[in-house]
């Protein structure tokens, strides 16, 4: 009996042995294939990836801070009258329209939430278009207060000379560089969003609109600029009356006639079309006399 119990534990032994050490074989197997199945996926889809690179500029730095402090100077200093607006959630909404997108294609409904959030009327007879004149159209508005550029309003002032874009595969700001709307993209996220304000801006106007064009290069209107592709064919004949073009000479520069150049007989066959009415006028005299200031002694300013 006793020699039968002995010989069945030592037949055992090996077996429980066996079974131990198989335990352990799969408890590392099945770990390594969690590893293998899980961890390594997730770290891949975790790992940050390098943003893809382009040709444009990247995202301005503090890009955030910077259009968060516009926000609130524009609504508690420089324009307090347009009333309450939530800068965090406008600063958001702008942000949420690009990150974690492909920086190539933006759409118009990107920035909805952000046009809803930032809509602002420009008094009648007040809009004030420009084209290759960014410098002239804004020393004037800054004398004349009273009178709308784009980057007069809320929205324009918060993104002019910023650049913005992210990457689909990232919900990062790409700061080393975004698609360049020449030689990447046209449907680019920084494109698009000033297609759409721009668009919004020219749909608002009515009375009678103006335009600062620029009399010194060889088309002052140029039918592939903002003014010309977008802002021309988005004024509602209904409430525009008409379209005044101020075409500006640089001081000293030849050439005074540019309202009955080419291409701005190109402008008014354009709107002729669209049942808008339009004037032009060579070297507007308030804003002559702003080159002026900054050019006393030239003779074309001994008035
Ligand atoms: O940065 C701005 N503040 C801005 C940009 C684009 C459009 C303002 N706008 C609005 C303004 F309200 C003006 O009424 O459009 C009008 C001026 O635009 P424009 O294209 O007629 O005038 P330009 O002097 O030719 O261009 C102004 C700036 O926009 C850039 C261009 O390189 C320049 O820096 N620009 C023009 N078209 C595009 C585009 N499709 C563009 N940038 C990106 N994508």
């Amino acid at each position: 009996m006793a020699s039968h119990r002995f010989s069945s534990v030592s037949e055992e032994e090996p077996c429980c042995d066996i079974s131990r050490k198989t335990k352990i074989c799969l408890c590392v197997f099945f770990g390594l294939l969690i590893v293998v199945v899980i961890a390594v996926p997730v770290g891949i889809l975790m790992w940050p990836r390098p943003h893809k690179e382009w040709k444009g500029e990247g995202t301005t730095a503090h890009f955030y801070e910077i259009l968060m402090g516009r926000c609130y100077t524009y609504t508690q200093i420089v324009r307090p009258e347009l009333g309450h607006k939530d800068c965090q959630k406008i600063g958001k909404a702008f942000t949420s329209a690009f990150l974690s997108k492909d920086p190539c294609s933006s759409t118009e409904q990107d920035y909805e939430p952000l046009m809803e959030l930032t809509n602002q009327a420009v008094p009648c007879n007040k809009t004030l278009f420009w084209s290759k004149s960014s410098q002239l159209a804004h020393d004037y508005t800054r004398v004349r207060q009273n009178m709308f550029t784009l980057e007069d309003t809320l929205l324009g002032y918060m993104a002019d000379g910023l650049r913005w874009c992210g990457d689909s595969g990232s919900s990062d700001m790409n700061y080393k560089s975004c698609p360049n709307w020449r030689e990447d993209c046209s449907n680019n996220s920084f494109s698009v969003f000033w297609n759409t304000v721009s668009k919004r801006f020219a749909e608002d106007a009515c009375g009678v609109v103006h335009v600062v064009l620029n009399g010194s290069i060889s088309n002052p209107f140029d039918e592939r600029s903002t003014f010309g592709r977008v802002e021309v064919f988005n004024l509602r004949p209904e409430k525009v009356h008409r379209l005044q073009a101020w075409v500006m000479h640089d001081i000293g520069s030849a050439g005074s006639d540019s309202c009955s150049s080419s291409s701005i007989n190109v402008l008014k066959w354009i709107l002729k079309e669209r049942s808008i009415a339009f004037s032009c006028e060579n070297n507007y005299g308030p804003i002559r006399l702003l080159q002026c200031v900054k050019n006393p002694e030239h003779p074309s300013c001994r008035f």
